[in-house]
């Protein structure tokens, strides 16, 4: 395509382009019947909502693909440096109602919708999530490609399509049970199949060497090839023409290594064994903390990383000659270990296919990489055995020794022969199994290590990483999380973004997070808060309703909505939770009537998932079952406090819940939760947060300050010495007492409770839930009495929302792309 600056046949295209696809009712209406009638292939005069679901859903598709090539022309043409973030994970959700506000198209669709008898709402909870993901960092993931669409970066995502995304939690008399995501079932239009989009990719064989031009070289000789596909998944920003795309890879068989086995074996063995490729990319790990070393899972990042680092290796020599300009084109980042293959499959490919030599591709890797981890648990570093991985990837191994080789001995120059940092900081880990920390392997190859909030940055510099922080200060920075605006107000809470549009007389806003500051301005607005109850109260009937549809439970619209919704950790403490709801009842069994009517009356409302290996997490899940069970049965209680768990806790899920979030709850014992998001999404949403002085909560408090927040428990520094007394700790009597009343079967399921107590009793209580009991419900009775004094309430909600600005991902990715990545917007002009 030839393309004139300002003028000629590029342009002349894009001008046609641009009125390619019309937005008028008429246009639309015409699209969608017209994907009803051929891409859904039913009658247009005989269709349901599922099936218009998918004829809107495609229409809207037609519309990002649109935006999605002229996107990419322009970035053809301006040969920026891009983006390539790389995650194993991204929780996106449904694509909807985000792809049409972000196209600025909604209303004109649901216009169009209604006038053929359709609602937009109605269609658009036809869609399934799309939970390629386990909890915070997959969704970070995905909020940080809608920033990134928005602010017009040149960016692509790179991760794999599971064909089960994360387990479906079903709850069977209070227990979780498993089911599979097979989320796939019913098509994803959302995605465009790449079928000539493919590379190989290996595994297993052995290392040779050859002669070539009288040098040697590595050669790798796979014993097994698999093909991986690409499937396009259009994210386009908001305010922008700019559309950018989440690449996601799938394994097929592939037929250029097998072909030996048709012609020798029994031929459907064959087919049926060349089937098993597909395994590969069938299924997320559920477990989002603990690395099982199993080959699996390893055959999952090197199979995302092989694909990736091929395509980004072939975009640039597509308009490169050489490697010269590579790091000037080309940003790599790593989200978290686990894609950090990366590192060694490029340096492979620069080494053993480009033959550039060992110091022009070391120097290219110190350029190319940086590095995010979200884990502050020194227990859980990712470490592969070494068998593993030589058997697996053979010349990965041999790389990784060299780089280790290499960075040893520049190290034993620097700091003398300390043997104990020496071993420390070696990626090898030496004993009876041979491991590779990928931890280390990461931060040697990278030009940058980031946290997820100046509190985690802190614990990785003095604690977690502080050999390597000594040893290059410059590496470390941090990044405080964020969550999109887009997605967590506008798509989740139409009546607050209209009510903020409003009040702060623009709707920039929406791109530009700082304005809503402004709503501090009319925080005592006797007018606002009027509108402000309002709309939390259409989002507590929306969220009431869909409990009774859920739990059959009616909730009183009066009661304060306290959430405790997130991945179950005992680090999370949802049993601290679950510990002070025991206590409330109790206490409330316990006043005469006249006390009674002085409660504040409460719906707690947890949900959350549990890793399935994870027993204590499960168990913890059925306490809060049979605690609901006891307490909504007691008529003596009535409306004053409701258990309610909600199943299968998602992204929309999660979309529903917290704008009818009165108050949330965030536990964490201080110094575990590296950062923490959801918080966040409820900031903006107006709900009061009671939580811990953990993760990004410190920077909140800065942001909102500490009179508009229930804050308790031990800060970060208490903690050690805490964990010191051990069983010399004193805990509070009520403590006690509500352990005592699970062990003794209060609840029932007596014998099954009893290692939970013991945890938190016997054995030293790591998490300090004794030590922090006292100080959680003195916060929790500081909420109680906010409550009731509804103005107050209402202030330090609008104050919240007001000052949650810093946490919006547009944030985030700025300070990324400008202190890490060194990309610049480009924008679309149309
Ligand atoms: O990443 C989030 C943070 O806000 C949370 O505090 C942090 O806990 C979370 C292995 C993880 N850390 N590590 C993971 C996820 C999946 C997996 O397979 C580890 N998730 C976090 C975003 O920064």
């Amino acid at each position: 395509l030839e393309f004139g600056e300002g003028k000629g046949k590029a342009e002349r295209i894009f001008g046609f382009m641009d009125v390619f696809l019309e937005n008028d009712p008429l246009s639309l209406q015409k699209d969608i019947l017209d994907h009803v009638e051929f891409t859904v292939a039913k009658s247009r005069f005989n269709f349901d909502d599922f099936e218009a679901y998918q004829a809107l859903a495609h229409s809207v598709r037609d519309r990002l693909i649109e935006r999605w090539h002229d996107t990419q022309i322009i970035f053809s043409k301006k040969d920026p440096k891009r983006l390539y973030f790389l995650s194993l994970e991204f929780l996106m959700g449904r694509s909807l109602s985000n792809s049409v506000i972000n196209l600025g198209v909604r209303d004109q669709f649901a216009d169009a919708l209604s006038q053929l008898g359709f609602e937009f709402e109605v269609l658009a909870e036809q869609e399934g999530d799309a939970c390629l993901g386990n909890g915070g960092l997959a969704r970070l993931s995905a909020c940080q490609m809608d920033s990134l669409a928005t602010l017009d970066y040149p960016a692509i995502g790179y991760g794999l399509r599971y064909q089960y995304g994360l387990f479906r939690q079903i709850i069977l008399d209070g227990f979780q049970h498993e089911q599979p995501d097979y989320w796939l079932n019913f098509g994803n239009p959302w995605e465009i199949e790449r079928v000539h989009i493919t590379y190989p990719v290996k595994f297993y064989g052995t290392v040779t060497d050859e002669v070539l031009n009288q040098e040697k070289y590595k050669v790798w000789v796979p014993g097994e090839m698999v093909e991986a596909v690409a499937y396009d998944n259009p994210i386009p920003g908001y305010g922008t023409r700019n559309t950018i795309v989440l690449r996601l890879w799938a394994a097929k068989p592939s037929d250029q290594h097998n072909m030996e086995a048709y012609n020798t074996g029994d031929y459907v063995d064959a087919v049926v064994n060349r089937q098993k490729a597909e395994s590969i990319s069938s299924i997320l790990y559920p477990d989002d903390r603990s690395y099982q070393g199993k080959e699996l899972q390893l055959k999952q990042q090197y199979f995302f990383v092989s694909a990736s680092v091929q395509d980004i290796i072939r975009r640039f020599k597509d308009s490169h000659k050489n490697f010269d300009e590579f790091p000037e084109k080309v940003a790599l980042q790593l989200n978290d270990t686990h894609p950090s293959l990366a590192i060694v499959e490029v340096m492979r490919v620069l080494l053993d296919e480009e033959h550039l030599g060992w110091n022009k591709a070391w120097d290219i890797i110190c350029k190319i990489f940086s590095f995010t981890t979200h884990t502050v648990s020194p227990e859980a570093p990712v470490k592969i055995p070494v068998d593993l991985l030589g058997s697996l990837l053979p010349r990965h191994l041999q790389i990784i020794y060299d780089i280790n080789f290499h960075f040893v001995e520049k190290l034993k120059k620097m700091i003398g022969l300390d043997y104990d940092r020496l071993t420390r900081m070696s990626i090898v880990e030496e004993g009876a199994v041979k491991n590779i920390r990928m931890a280390n392997l990461s931060i040697i190859c990278s030009h940058t290590v980031n946290g997820v909030s100046r509190l985690h940055s802190e614990l990785l510099k003095t604690k977690l990483f502080k050999d390597f922080y000594e040893l290059w200060p410059h590496k470390f920075q941090y990044k405080t999380n964020g969550v999109t605006q887009r997605r967590w107000i506008v798509v989740s809470n139409p009546s607050l973004c209209a009510l903020i549009s409003k009040w702060l007389g623009t709707e920039a806003w929406i791109r530009d997070i700082d304005l809503l500051i402004g709503l501090k301005d009319h925080a005592d607005n006797a007018e606002l808060h009027q509108q402000w109850k309002m709309v939390k109260k259409v989002n507590k009937i929306r969220l009431a309703e869909y409990i009774e549809a859920m739990n059959g439970l009616k909730v009183s619209l009066d009661a304060m909505f306290d959430v405790h919704t997130k991945r179950v950790h005992e680090y999370k403490r949802q049993l601290l939770n679950i510990l002070g709801i025991i206590h409330r009842y109790d206490c409330i069994k316990s006043m005469n009537q006249n006390d009674r009517k002085k409660v504040v009356p409460r719906v707690c409302v947890m949900g959350g998932k549990a890793a399935p290996g994870y027993e204590m997490a499960k168990k913890i899940i059925k306490l809060f079952h049979v605690v609901a069970e006891k307490i909504n049965n007691d008529n003596d209680i009535g409306d004053l406090l409701k258990l309610v768990f909600i199943p299968d806790y998602n992204v929309s899920v999660a979309e529903l819940v917290i704008p009818g979030a009165d108050l949330s709850q965030h536990l964490s014992t201080a110094g575990h939760e590296a950062s923490g998001t959801s918080s966040m999404k409820f900031l903006m949403n107006g709900c009061l947060l009671l939580a811990t002085e953990d993760g990004s909560t410190i920077e909140m408090i800065e942001e909102i300050g500490q009179d508009n927040m229930f804050l308790f428990g031990a800060k970060v520094d208490e903690v050690p010495a805490l964990r010191e007394k051990g069983p010399a700790l004193k805990v509070p009597l009520q403590f006690l007492r509500v352990v005592r009343m699970i062990r003794e079967g209060h609840f029932g399921f007596k014998d099954y409770f009893q290692s939970l107590c013991d945890k938190i009793e016997c054995e030293n209580d790591y998490f300090l839930l004794g030590a922090d009991f006292a100080s959680y419900l003195e916060a929790q009775a500081a909420a109680d009495k906010a409550f009731v004094d509804e103005e107050r309430w209402t202030k330090m909600s609008i104050l919240s929302a007001a000052g949650s600005g810093k946490f919006s991902s547009d944030r985030t990715i700025q300070q990324y792309a400008e202190n890490t990545w060194g990309i610049q917007p480009c924008r679309c002009p149309f």
